[in-house]
């Protein structure tokens, strides 16, 4: 299950956000955003590559490390 580090979350509407949009990507599902961790978790269906998701993710304002 791969672990990423997002930057920028400072609510819960933010993990929203984030949960929604990492979710929309094809291949990821059951996403899991932990807030005070700063990161998320997934998983693949087929393999994603980290600069599709920084793109998604930066799309809606956050970063990712
Ligand atoms: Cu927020």
């Amino acid at each position: 299950m791969p672990t990423i580090k997002i930057t920028g979350m400072s609510c819960n509407h933010c993990v929203a956000s984030v949960t929604k949009t990492l979710n929309e990507i094809v291949g990821i599902k059951n996403v899991q955003v932990d807030l005070k961790q700063g990161q998320a978790t997934y998983d693949e269906e087929k393999p994603v590559s980290i600069e599709t998701i920084r793109a998604a993710i930066s799309a809606i304002g956050f970063g990712v490390e």
